[in-house]
């Protein structure tokens, strides 16, 4: 049973202030939280919609190192060309903040004091890299060296790119510091935990007993960490950029930035509602509802409520709709590679397109799983979609009550069958479409909010008013007021979904109003009211101006090629008795499974034609583990056997590291072997 509340508080993901955003974050959560967010204001409901910038984190501290500047100066640059981008996209916001702020930085240093002081963490001493000529310790990503298991020389302090296991800075063979060059020493160091395995049984009960409405792919993921057991969360950092640690002696020390980021939520409402806040964020009656991207999850669905729940005032989220990944073009949107369409370019492309997009990115939302925006389809969406159904309805109604009837909204007489039929279309509308956005699937909701301009369309189509013209007057009268009552309702259902379109229409109809509980009716205009000249809503996309965009991207795709080659050179040639000593077999995969607590790792039984043999591979990012079973892998027979998360690998596994895609795929042969044959 869905609860009533009596006002919503509607949050999104605060994008990293490190560099602009792209349509990927548009489809994944602005577009939806948006729609969801006007839908709620035009029921005249009390609701808030509130973004803001995740100015802290160690990638912008590098960023701003390798462009010589200050993390102020990187988060100052970007928190402009993010904030202006959701502002041109229509992005309601109700405020749009960012995490350097005094407010917050008050907020989330209170909020860790408060569960400081009642005991809800814990504290741990463990020993971690220094630079000693810097004077500081190193995050992981500060640290490079060669990767225990590939022995790429460029590992990170977190993870080697080369073989994409996940690993600790202590892991790594010649330590390096980037900052000075030199080697770093281990040196002791406390940080703060929160506890998340204390609050493992709450959490079990609150999220798999308490929410299995919630999304399936969010359920899911949510099931599986709680089914792996939770461990403690550290919640400081070791560097100088963030919200500093509020306790005596931890000088040098900030709040993790996945600790402060969310927190930003409730500092941005204090913001925005200096005396109300409270009531948004503590009364049992408010809906919190989170829009995230399906890599924030965890954070959202595990670690914040955990915080909330542990400081005690606060309420927890009803819902977090996450979406899965927007792909562009059949490839990874990727900040690094460019791979990406970004809204401020967009926008210098396409001018005063912003529904377009808007349009685009809903109707092909990745709701529940993955999905690709294509330049052609976005094309063709425009040209069939908003041009050939919604605008050509409308410009023609208008366009024809101009011609016949002085721009005056003309009388309906008698209604014909097809008339009553046409309009019987309209009875459950509202219902549908609310369904269907309380539910968070924006797809359908517009489908059938297109499908009301479908029937519109339909009906001008069957009619032909332009012909009865001639003839009989007082038709045509009723047809178009017909007409002129479904744009009406148009100018209603699309404006959570394309709000500047709905605007212009709504002063082409002379609405001065927009009222949800009007949808489906088909009295909203009244005869004999002024209707203004009409605008064109859409126009169409030539192919020109598609095959510029899908000639950049193979641009990009050409200079990330060229960027491989230089940086992924064949390596220095070996003798014939050196590639002998490698012993490559191909084996069958029986078994692969998740290796618990390493989000990255498989471990694999492997038929390898000799009783069996247990492989231990980074690749979990790349493949679900039931895909695998079944299927043939070359692996190197012969590596010593070593220990991997107490697991014995005997052996390794051959994947091709697509560098253009950035994927690793295990190699295979042409055709199935027997198990153990070898590769020569
Ligand atoms: N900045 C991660 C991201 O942009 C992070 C979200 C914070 S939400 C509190 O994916
Ligand atoms: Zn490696």
């Amino acid at each position: 049973m869905e609860k009533n509340f009596k006002r919503t508080l509607v949050t999104t993901a605060l994008p990293y202030a490190n560099g602009p955003v792209h349509i990927g974050h548009l489809a994944g959560v602005y577009v939806p939280a948006d729609i969801y967010t006007r839908y709620l204001r035009l029921k005249g409901e009390d609701v808030i919609l509130i973004g803001g910038s995740d100015e802290h984190g160690v990638p912008i501290t590098i960023k701003a190192r390798n462009e010589g500047v200050t993390p102020q100066d990187i988060v100052d640059r970007y928190h402009g060309i993010i904030k202006k981008s959701f502002e041109e996209f229509g992005i309601s916001f109700d405020i749009y903040s960012r995490t350097t702020s005094e407010i917050h930085h008050k907020t989330a240093s209170e909020f860790f004091r408060k569960l400081y002081d009642e005991g809800k963490f814990i504290e741990k001493t463990s020993a971690q890299y220094y630079d000693e000529e810097a004077g500081q310790f190193l995050a992981d990503r500060y640290i490079t060296g060669t990767c225990p298991h590939c022995k790429n020389e460029n590992a990170y302090g977190d993870q080697c790119e080369a073989c994409g296991t996940s690993l600790n800075a202590t892991d790594l063979i010649n330590p390096k510091s980037t900052i000075s060059g030199s080697v770093p020493v281990l040196k002791d160091t406390k940080h703060w935990y929160l506890p998340l395995d204390q609050h493992e049984a709450f959490l079990r009960e609150w999220i798999l007993e308490g929410h299995k409405e919630w999304k399936t792919n969010v359920y899911g993921q949510c099931k599986s960490w709680l089914d792996m057991g939770l461990q403690p969360r550290a919640v400081s950092r070791d560097i100088d950029w963030g919200v500093p640690v509020p306790v005596e002696g931890a000088e040098g020390k900030v709040l993790y930035v996945w600790f402060d980021a969310p927190i930003g939520y409730i500092s941005n409402t204090k913001e925005l509602m200096p005396d109300k806040w409270e009531l948004y964020w503590k009364d049992k009656e408010t809906k919190l509802v989170h829009f995230i991207g399906k890599d924030n999850i965890v954070f959202h669905c595990i670690v914040f409520p955990a915080m909330l729940k542990a400081e005690g005032s606060f309420i927890l989220p009803e819902n977090v709709p996450a979406n899965e990944f927007l792909n562009l073009e059949g490839d990874k949107i990727s900040t690094s590679r460019n791979w990406a369409v970004w809204l401020h370019e967009y926008l210098v492309d396409f001018p005063g397109k912003q529904d377009v997009l808007r349009y685009v990115l809903t109707a092909n939302a990745p709701e529940t799983k993955d999905n690709d925006f294509t330049w052609r389809d976005f094309q063709a969406r425009n040209n069939n979609e908003l041009v050939a159904i919604l605008g050509n309805f409308i410009n023609r109604s208008i366009v024809l009550t101009h011609k016949y009837f002085e721009g005056k909204v003309p009388v309906a007489g008698e209604f014909t069958e097809y008339d009553n039929a046409t309009i019987a279309e309209f009875a459950s509308v509202k219902e549908e479409i609310e369904k269907l956005l309380q539910n968070y699937r924006f797809r359908d909701a517009l489908k059938e909010a297109m499908n009301l301009a479908r029937i519109g369309n339909k009906y001008l189509a069957d009619t032909e008013p332009w012909k009865l013209a001639k003839t009989d007057m007082a038709r045509v009268s009723t047809i178009l007021n017909i007409a002129l009552q479904i744009s009406a309702n148009l100018a209603i259902a699309f404006e959570p979904f394309l709000p500047f379109s709905a605007a212009k229409l709504r002063k082409m109809l002379n609405m001065t109003e927009c009222d949800w509980s009007r949808l489906g009716e088909m009295n909203i205009l009244a005869e004999g009211a002024a209707i203004n000249a009409p605008e064109l809503l859409f126009e169409k996309i030539e192919d020109a101006a598609i095959e510029a965009q899908i000639q950049r991207l193979q641009e990009t795709k050409a200079a990330n090629e060229q960027k491989a080659k230089k940086a992924n050179p064949i390596a220095e040639n070996i003798d014939f008795e050196d590639f002998l000593k490698l012993d490559i077999r191909v084996g069958t995969v029986l078994e692969c499974t998740k290796v618990p607590k390493a989000d990255k790792l498989l471990m694999f039984k492997i038929d390898d034609g000799l009783g069996g043999r247990t492989i231990v591979s980074g690749i979990a990012k790349h493949y679900a583990p039931e895909d695998l079973v079944g299927k043939q892998v070359c692996f190197i027979a012969n590596l010593a056997p070593r220990k991997i998360k107490g697991i014995e690998s005997q052996g390794m596994i051959l994947s091709a590291e697509d560098f253009v895609n950035n994927r690793l795929v295990v190699t295979t042969t042409n055709s199935e072997v027997s198990p153990g044959s070898e590769v020569k």
